[in-house]
């Protein structure tokens, strides 16, 4: 096979048949499943068959339909778990960096309560990354664009009783102009350096491309009629608490037909109030609100929304934690329950040692504990949406979030083009979709440091930022995290907080901790003075080996990162009193990134090393927030 016809293939599977856009997932209320009197969960996670497709064309899978019969009947296969990403689980360094189609099979066996016609069954994945394809029992039932997110469809006519049951999954990692985030395919055509056929992935982002089926795979059940979504929109007068909420009622029936019970339970399972009725507002006298936990000692209070619904013979019930709580802003501040509030925290990433991005409950479990030995009140999805657990944990721990969609590395012309916009315009649908009702989001960020100086920029945000604020019926603040200077960016204008990146002593003035507090403050005068917002700095921070000191320091020793971050201190704590609502540092922990000259084996901005234990950075960083807790009494605020 000549050259030219390779690249043609390549294109062709990696391009063309990633977006054959059969969007057959259920697009409705796509609730989180759980178990209630009315619903049953069975989760898939496990060992799953798995095998890269590693033909030439990366096509084999499809022109042998692998799907149609077990994955170990058409070659060889071996154990992945699942969640994982599938990079580091083996030894095979092409797999690690494997670019194309990667398939899993696996068998259930559906208990014969379910077969029972009042239910319905969904099969639900909670994420994979990028583009999945999913049979069941040979089969086709849906594809789903892009990570991050949860897709699902119901199953109930494909499943059959006393018999295996087998879901095959093709999970596609490739990244075009078009995905979110963006990428691009490199074929490498001088046949005096690479083998006919050569590619490789380009990424326009700083952390590994990892693949793989990351989060839970689940049935559940619904009866026929059923809660297909809940809205809420909390609101406060004095010492009250207002719930309004609206209830979406899914299958064969009209509206009209429909009972419908809400209940407020509190903590102790008491009803604090009720309404009949698909939408209405309840009423809380002496409400408990939901505070971040650096603002009150009754903090992150989370009441239970109980929906009860009944048409003719079939009841449905679902329980949802609720927070009651506002967020508002001004030209300087962020008020939650209308006080201010100062963000002190970090950008995170989804990753650790073996898993990759698969979640993982222990280091969810430990990052919590660690946000909260450091001080931290607040953290960025950077740069994409975090895992239901995560997010279930922010709630419960009175962490506030920015909720940030993969919309990192929109810096190419083409990325720019109406198709990613389309794109993007659903990717926010399903990042609000999922995460509307949940009290610690109080800001959605819909991309990273695009280049937002390119004169498309302004339509695309302005586009991007309206439609997210169009389909969040709470009317939380929207931004996009900028890196751009304050003299050429035309797009933060629609912002409602502004947030900037920017590494004054490491990506410029290498060495010279002694211009930060100059350039620091300069930058973010500026930026007040163009936009007249309140003002977040979202990442800054400087790379350091575990274990390496220098006394001088220099970059990539302990002390020099302390010595970056200490300098920033100094201004963020003088800007603090005027327009300044927040500070992140880049980053949570090492991360692992594409290998690269300025990658040592990943980033290591961490004031954590990969493994969770604090390099000298943390401690500071700890005593840093501390101090501002201290000097804020925050908890006395309200
Ligand atoms: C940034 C990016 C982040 C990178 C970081 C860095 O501005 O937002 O994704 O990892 O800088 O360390 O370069």
């Amino acid at each position: 096979m000549g050259t030219q016809k390779v690249m043609v293939l390549h294109a062709f599977v990696l391009s063309v048949l990633l977006f054959r856009g059969c969007g057959c997932a259920i697009q409705d209320g796509m609730l989180y499943p759980r178990d209630t009197e009315t619903r049953e969960t069975k989760d898939l996670s496990g060992v799953w068959n798995f095998r890269a497709d590693k033909s030439r064309n990366r096509n084999a899978g499809f022109e042998e339909q692998w799907f149609k019969q077990s994955l170990f009947r058409s070659g060889g296969v071996i154990d992945m778990p699942v969640p994982s990403s599938y990079n580091d689980i083996t030894q095979d360094k092409s797999l690690r960096d494997f670019v194309g189609w990667v398939w899993y099979d696996r068998e259930f066996y559906p208990p014969y309560s379910w077969q029972n016609l009042k239910q319905r069954v969904v099969l639900r994945f909670q994420s994979a990354h990028y583009y999945t394809i999913v049979w069941l029992n040979g089969e086709e039932i849906m594809e789903h664009d892009g990570g991050h997110l949860p897709f699902e469809i119901e199953v109930t006519d494909n499943l059959v009783y006393g018999q295996s049951n087998r879901i095959t999954a093709a999970v596609n990692n490739t990244l075009t102009p078009h995905t979110l985030p963006p990428g691009t395919i490199e074929y490498k055509t001088n046949t005096d350096k690479y083998p006919a056929g050569y590619f490789v992935q380009d990424l326009q982002m700083d952390f590994f491309n990892y693949a793989g089926i990351h989060r839970a795979v689940k049935l559940y059940t619904t009866p026929r009629v059923y809660i297909d979504d809940i809205t809420v929109i909390s609101d406060i007068s004095a010492s009250t608490g207002l719930v309004n909420y609206n209830i979406k009622v899914g299958g064969d029936v009209d509206g009209n037909d429909v009972i419908c019970q809400v209940d407020l339970l509190d903590k102790d399972g008491k009803t604090v109030s009720s309404k009949k009725g698909l939408q209405d507002q309840l009423s809380v006298s002496k409400a408990h609100f939901w505070w971040p936990y650096t603002m009150s000692n009754d903090s992150a209070y989370l009441y239970t929304l109980k929906v009860s619904i009944s048409s003719g013979g079939s009841s449905d019930l679902y329980r949802l934690p609720v927070g009651i709580r506002t967020v508002k802003t001004t030209n300087t501040q962020i008020l939650i329950n209308d006080k201010p509030f100062y963000c002190h925290g970090v950008a995170k990433h989804e990753d650790s040692d073996f898993r990759g991005k698969g979640v993982d409950l222990p280091l969810i479990a430990k990052d919590f504990n660690l946000l909260k030995w450091l001080g931290a009140n607040c953290f960025r999805t950077s740069h994409y949406p975090y895992a239901d657990e995560i997010m279930d944990m922010a709630d419960r721990h009175g962490i506030v979030v920015i909720d940030e969609c993969p919309g990192v590395g929109i810096t190419h012309l083409e990325n720019f083009s109406n198709k990613s916009l389309t794109h993007h315009l659903e990717v926010m649908e399903e990042l609000v979709r999922r995460d509307k009702n949940r009290p610690s989001v109080i800001m959605w960020s819909v991309a990273n440091e695009p280049a937002s100086e390119f004169p498309q920029a302004r339509h695309y945000f302005k586009s991007v930022i309206s439609h997210t604020r169009s389909v969040d019926p709470s009317s939380r603040p929207v931004t996009f995290v900028c890196d751009h200077g304050y003299d050429s960016d035309i797009a933060t204008e629609f912002c409602d907080v502004i947030c900037l990146n920017s590494y004054y002593g490491w990506y410029s003035d290498t060495g010279h901790t002694e211009v930060i507090q100059l350039q620091l403050e300069y930058n973010l005068r500026q930026w007040f003075k163009k936009r007249n917002k309140p003002i977040i700095q979202t990442e800054y921070g400087a790379g350091s080996i575990a274990g390496i000191h220098l006394n001088p320091d220099m970059a990539f020793s302990e002390d020099y990162q302390v010595e970056v971050l200490q300098e920033h201190f100094k201004i963020f704590d003088k800007l603090r009193k005027e327009f300044l609502v927040g500070e992140m540092v880049w980053n949570f922990a090492d991360f692992m990134t594409a290998q690269g000259t300025n990658r040592v084996v990943g980033n290591r901005k961490g004031v954590f090393t990969r493994q969770r234990q604090p390099k000298m950075a943390a401690y500071i960083l700890r005593e840093h927030y501390l101090s501002i807790i201290n000097s804020t009494s925050q908890h006395s605020r309200q």
